[in-house]
């Protein structure tokens, strides 16, 4: 961490977060029924990580933030990364027209529930806009394209990020650098100068480079390593490394630590900054466990450094994830399932956090409520049933509500409301639940004021 800056910003207590959670009327109705919860780790990851100060943090698109995404998203993570929304595609895809609505929803998301936000991405070669990749530029016209998108971005959110992934993927494979827009007009230079852009533009900011395939200590991580040190001697402002960390199953490399150490040796900072570790599908009991050892061995890389600053996932829910688009056939990456359930990857990063999880309950069916979508004055929900070491061959679950929430609508259930009393039976063809299966069904319903998750109950 650099001396000569303003301190981070303090970390909120739990109080004010809370605080934050009962007064966000969008979060308040989004909380964990109790059998989701009971899957979890006994504390939430990020107070886990706060007590080591630690960032844990997960990439999130902006659309999704209410409802039991939100929540998970609030009150398990201290920091979030914009997946999609600041990148240049997104925020200016006509020459001077800005669309600044998803990356403030998330900076704003982020502030009322006390976390920080890593700026992604300023310059990089893909999800850019065409005005931009098809111009055909001079070096002075499209350095000063580069200074100037820095400036708006950066000076938009000044003071409130906590870091940028300035310059992302600079690297080929065998570490000379990618043939890009910025390298072909402008030189290896355009890192320096979009480094100097970001922190004119945000004195406070940590600036990073991130790059893929630099986990371990290889060709590419150690061009990453001496362009640090040369930018470093050359005191051209550089705060971190990121390493992205899409790893594969069985492929977490061996040293993952070492490299951190390396880098932390430089005298910078490193964080992981994408972690998921994919598999191929259909995921399995077996895999899941070898999965989760993976996860706890990256993130105790990174906690055993004190220079790492912590790990952000690519995603929390496997239903946010970009694997199963872009290689066909894999997927679960992520520590929790597309019900978001936690899998057993998320209690393995509490474990490497020095936390402790309660495992679920076996022998047992569970249900457990999500609400997956919110807006003004309805919402949509779930109810999963699952069974482990026992099976249902017919179900009933039922629920009190207590604001004034109304059923409108049901699938895959039969729900009637008398009152505040909603009970909701299999259909007639989903009453079999086997062991080590589930069924799912879905509701709409009206609510105003607020939107408290109910106790289901499973008989
Ligand atoms: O590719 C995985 C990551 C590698 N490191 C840099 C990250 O910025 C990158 O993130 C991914 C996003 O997770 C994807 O969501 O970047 C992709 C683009 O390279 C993103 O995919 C794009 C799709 O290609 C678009 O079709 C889609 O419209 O996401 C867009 C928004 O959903």
């Amino acid at each position: 961490m650099r001396t000569s800056r303003p301190p981070r910003r303090p970390r909120t207590s739990l109080r004010t977060r809370l605080a934050a959670l009962l007064t966000g009327v969008s979060v308040a109705g989004a909380l964990l029924a109790g059998a989701t919860a009971a899957h979890a780790a006994d504390a939430p990851l990020r107070d886990l990580a706060d007590a080591k100060d630690k960032v844990i943090g997960t990439a999130v698109t902006g659309s999704r933030l209410t409802g039991t995404y939100g929540e998970i998203a609030g009150t398990e993570f201290n920091g979030l990364t914009p997946g999609n929304a600041m990148k240049w595609g997104t925020v200016e895809p006509v020459r001077g027209s800005y669309d600044w609505a998803e990356a403030d929803r998330i900076v704003e998301f982020a502030e009322a529930h006390g976390q920080q936000v890593r700026g992604h991405t300023l310059v990089w070669h893909s999800q850019n806009p065409s005005w931009l990749t098809n111009g055909s530029w001079t070096a002075a016209e499209l350095g000063q394209v580069l200074d100037d998108h820095i400036a708006t971005e950066v000076g938009r959110y000044e003071g409130r990020l906590a870091t940028w992934d300035v310059v992302n993927e600079p690297f080929d494979e065998d570490g000379t650098y990618r043939r890009t827009l910025w390298y072909d007009t402008l030189g290896q230079d355009y890192i320096a100068r979009a480094l100097t852009a970001a922190r004119a533009a945000d004195p406070a900011a940590e600036l990073y480079i991130n790059d893929y395939n630099v986990e371990g200590v290889n060709a590419k991580s150690t061009a990453l390593y001496d362009l640090v040190r040369s930018l470093k001697e050359r005191g051209v402002p550089i705060d971190g490394v990121g390493l992205q960390a899409h790893l594969i199953l069985g492929q977490v490399p061996a040293s993952l630590q070492q490299n951190i150490q390396r880098f932390a040796d430089l005298g910078v900072d490193v964080a992981i900054t994408e972690l998921d570790i994919r598999m191929q599908l259909p995921a399995t009991p077996a895999k899941l466990a070898q999965q989760a050892d993976e996860y706890e061995a990256v993130v105790a890389a990174c906690v055993a450094v004190s220079r790492c600053t912590g790990v952000t996932v690519w995603g929390f829910t496997d239903s946010d994830s970009w694997i199963p688009d872009v290689f066909e056939g894999y997927g679960a990456a992520t520590p929790y399932d597309e019900d978001y359930a936690p899998k057993p990857a998320y209690g393995a990063i509490a474990t490497a956090l020095g936390g402790t999880t309660t495992p679920p309950p076996t022998d047992a069916c569970t249900a457990a409520y999500t609400v997956t979508g919110q807006w003004n004055t309805g919402f949509t929900g779930q109810v999963r049933i699952a069974c482990s070491g026992a099976a249902l061959s017919s179900w009933k679950v039922s629920w009190t509500y207590g604001a004034g929430q109304r059923i409108t609508q049901s699938w895959n259930a039969g729900c009637t409301q008398t009152g505040t009393q909603v009970t909701c039976s299999n259909a007639a063809y989903n009453g079999s639940v086997p062991d080590g299966g589930a069924v799912t069904f879905g509701f709409n319903a009206s609510w105003s004021g607020s939107n408290p998750v109910p106790t289901v109950t499973l008989a």
